[in-house]
């Protein structure tokens, strides 16, 4: 029996550890794992746990219950301008946290338990990877309930599915089993429900082996052909960071210390 460890309490969603890997389930059963603002500021504070805590190698998105992975953004609270949370300010702060996801340099895997619709079904498009139980079901809903995400929702989207699919998927608004999703090329694997926990754990114990920065340039890295300038800043930091690990970084600071010229001739040139 697998153990959680609560990380931090939270109204709208459950975070919690065990292995090396971080959980954050939507918790709002009653509106099938729709969020409002303060789910997404919630999760937006998790994630910002599991980018610091280096005991943390990778993090799970899913939804309580056997029903719902995410069915978007709560209908009861949509006002105009955005979803409406506990101080009356309109907001669309999902948005936040797709960018949150890509940039979390550990992966992230969506856990996809029951519907992944509107903007749940963004939410599992914008995760590294996405493994579904059998009875998890897939679609859009943005124009028959007036809306549309033309952000990852939809161009990211149409890399994994490719852009006749992702019009249909968008225009036609049907959903899809999760076969169908495998099929088309956004869902990794489909498992029986009862092992989908299971089956993510042992995708994320393989990861675990791996390299953690291999892991960490290999996402920059396919986010940066995507993302423009804001993809090659972020991959462009990391080979700073990667620099300054290097005795050759340390050399420049050393001699700036030290109130003498740098000797940058030591260190090998490679072809
Ligand atoms: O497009 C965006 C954005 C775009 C740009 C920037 C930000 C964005 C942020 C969000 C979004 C969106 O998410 S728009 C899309 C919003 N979501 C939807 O349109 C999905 C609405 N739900 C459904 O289509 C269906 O409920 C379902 C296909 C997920 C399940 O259908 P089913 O099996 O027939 O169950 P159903 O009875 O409809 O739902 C179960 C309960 O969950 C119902 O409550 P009850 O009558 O039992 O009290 C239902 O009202 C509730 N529920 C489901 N989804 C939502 C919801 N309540 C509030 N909001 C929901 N999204």
């Amino acid at each position: 029996m697998r153990k959680w460890e609560t990380i931090a309490t939270y109204s709208d969603i459950l975070f919690e550890f065990c292995e090396g890997v971080a959980k954050i389930t939507i918790n709002r059963p009653q509106v099938y794992n729709a969020f409002r603002p303060e789910t997404n500021i919630q999760m937006l504070e998790a994630m910002e746990i599991c980018r610091e805590r280096s005991d943390i190698d990778v993090v799970v998105l899913t939804g309580i219950g056997n029903k719902a992975f995410c069915s978007g953004g709560d209908q009861n609270v949509k006002g105009v301008g955005g979803y409406v949370g506990e101080d009356g300010v309109p907001r669309l702060n999902v948005l936040d946290l797709h960018k949150r996801i890509r940039e979390l340099p550990k992966p992230v895997i969506a856990m996809v338990n029951g519907y992944a619709i509107g903007g749940g079904h963004v939410l599992h498009v914008v995760c590294d990877l996405t493994i579904a139980s059998e009875n998890a079901i897939f679609g859009q809903t943005g124009p028959k309930v007036g809306s549309f995400d033309g952000g990852f929702g939809s161009s990211y989207l149409a890399r994994h599915v490719g852009q006749k699919k992702a019009r249909e998927i968008w225009f036609l608004c049907q959903q899809y089993s999760a076969q169908e999703a495998m099929e088309m090329g956004m869902v990794n694997k489909v498992v029986p429900f009862d092992q989908l926990e299971d089956t993510v754990m042992e995708w994320c114990a393989i990861m675990q082996q791996r390299s953690p920065l291999a892991l960490r340039m290999i996402k920059r890295s396919l986010n940066a052909e995507l993302d423009g300038q804001h993809g090659l800043m972020q991959l462009a930091g990391d080979a700073t960071l990667m620099y300054y690990l290097m005795e050759e970084a340390q050399e420049g600071k050393q001699a700036f210390l030290e109130k003498r010229a740098p000797n940058f001739k030591k260190y090998p040139k490679f072809p």
